[in-house]
């Protein structure tokens, strides 16, 4: 899987969007390798696509191949199949949606049926500018992720709040799981993210 060239090490890394349709999956994915969103009538994901970014940690170029999938039950079969392969998972609900979120356990146990245990998995609570439509408390994803022992962070496609963090921390802990040094400490993804994400609040971005 890793490919030695001149300067750097070039990993690649199958990366999943999944989510419910609509929590802003293809959105993420538009911020985070345009820099953009575009707002307007919600367009769902038909099938499956996918998006190279090379993202350079510690001085290591990691391409990440982003799958965006779409979240209709009827394109879920098809989304099944790849998740065999895959070396992370970016799980999303919507934090103005309640149904979004209570389905995260039943993302959570597809994942564990149809994707490899060692699988890296972040759930991403999106929308986090429309906190007067709030219907998840932080506090409550922070608490689902910790059940699941995952790393979570609020996030927002619209105004890029956290989204470039959300895929940096999964390259740093792919490539470090990839090439560990031995006298490297052991990469603690939830304690990066702990340090560098921006919270919701009363006095930040939000
Ligand atoms: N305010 C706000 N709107 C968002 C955000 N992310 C997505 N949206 C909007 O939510 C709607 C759905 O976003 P998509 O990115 O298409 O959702 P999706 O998860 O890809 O949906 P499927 O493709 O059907 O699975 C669109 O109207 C987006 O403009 C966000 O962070 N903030
Ligand atoms: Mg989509």
């Amino acid at each position: 899987m890793l490919k030695k060239c001149r300067f750097s090490l070039l990993a690649i890394f199958k990366t999943i969007l999944v989510g419910d349709s609509g929590v802003g999956k293809t959105s993420l994915l538009v911020q985070f390798d345009q820099g953009k969103f575009i707002p307007g009538s919600f367009s769902a994901t038909v099938g499956i696509g996918f998006t190279n970014k090379v993202v350079t940690v510690d001085n290591v170029k990691v391409k990440l191949q982003i799958w965006d999938t779409a979240g209709q039950e009827r394109f879920r079969s098809v989304t099944h199949a790849y998740y065999r392969d895959a070396h992370a998972l970016l799980l999303l609900y919507d934090i103005t949606s309640k149904s979004s979120f209570d389905n995260i356990r039943a993302w959570l146990t597809e994942i564990h049926e149809y994707a490899q245990s060692n699988v890296v998995i972040m759930l991403l609570g999106n929308k986090a500018d429309m906190s007067s439509d709030r219907a998840i408390r932080r506090d409550e994803g922070e608490r689902l992720a910790r059940e699941y022992s995952v790393p979570f962070m609020e996030t927002s496609a619209k105004t890029g709040v956290n989204v470039d963090l959300a895929f940096t921390a999964v390259a740093k802990e792919l490539k470090h799981r990839a090439i560990q040094h031995p006298s490297e400490p052991k990469f603690q993804i939830h304690e990066y993210i702990e340090a560098q994400k921006e919270k919701s609040g009363c006095c930040s971005y939000f």
